[in-house]
């Protein structure tokens, strides 16, 4: 099996928990884009009714009017019964990285007012440590965003942390949907207590919000060759 029929099957998997009537927040990457693809098409045959889609980003939003799905935001609907979102890895307590496909913000605030957030992976994001694949991104202001850069690197010195901006292919600073910049810090070992880290990361004035998910998924589906595996917290 392909690594994208793996996020497939975990998608399809996570879809079954939907019911009609539901306010579903709709997840971004190429593993939610197979459950957003689902749930239109259940839709479609009319095997789902009445939902509302809270999308996490632009690009869902995007993905979800092409498909006709009716859609929302929290202003509207403050409480969402189920989030379906992939992850770029998941830790033995299922605590999540995300956010480098630069949704991160809009995921974590619509993730955090769910009832219940179901992560799709396939089982290549499962990891020992947060940063153990690559990036914990951290959505910045522009404004000053080197020091901003400097403080999250030094902070994070004794876990051996380069602190990069991202960029596009031309670049030039990656923009997120909210207008902000993306620092992507790269650990070479464990950073320890997860929440004192994520605490000393929000203290900074400059950061707007990082990519650990922390005690937020519910249940997480892991697609792998020799099945799928639910893991619930
Ligand atoms: O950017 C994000 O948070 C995405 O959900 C990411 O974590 C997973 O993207 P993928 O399904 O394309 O690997």
């Amino acid at each position: 099996l392909t690594q994208d029929e793996l996020k497939k099957i975990a998608a399809y998997k996570a879809v079954e928990f939907v019911q009609s009537g539901m306010v579903l927040g709709l997840g971004t990457g190429s593993t939610a884009k197979h459950a957003v693809d689902r749930i239109a098409e259940l839709l479609r045959h009319g095997k789902l009714t009445n939902i509302v889609g809270i999308p996490t980003s632009k690009k869902t939003h995007q993905q979800a009017v092409s498909l006709g799905i009716p859609l929302s935001d929290l202003d509207s609907h403050p409480v969402v019964d189920l989030a379906i979102d992939g992850a770029d890895e998941v830790d033995p307590d299922l605590n999540l990285v995300k956010g480098r496909g630069g949704s991160l913000l809009r995921e974590k605030m619509i993730e955090s007012a769910t009832k219940k957030f179901i992560v799709i992976v396939d089982e290549t994001k499962l990891v020992s440590r947060v940063g153990a694949t690559g990036a914990m991104p951290v959505e910045v202001v522009p404004f000053c965003w080197k020091f901003t850069q400097d403080r999250l690197q030094g902070m994070f010195g004794y876990a051996g942390c380069a602190a990069k901006l991202r960029r596009d292919a031309g670049g030039e600073p990656f923009v997120t949907d909210n207008k902000n910049y993306i620092v992507d810090l790269f650990f070479e070992k464990d950073i320890g207590d997860l929440k004192v880290a994520s605490d000393a990361i929000l203290r900074l004035a400059g950061v707007v919000e990082h990519g650990m998910f922390l005690d937020m998924a519910t249940t997480v589906i892991v697609a792998g060759e020799l099945g799928v595996t639910i893991k619930n917290k």
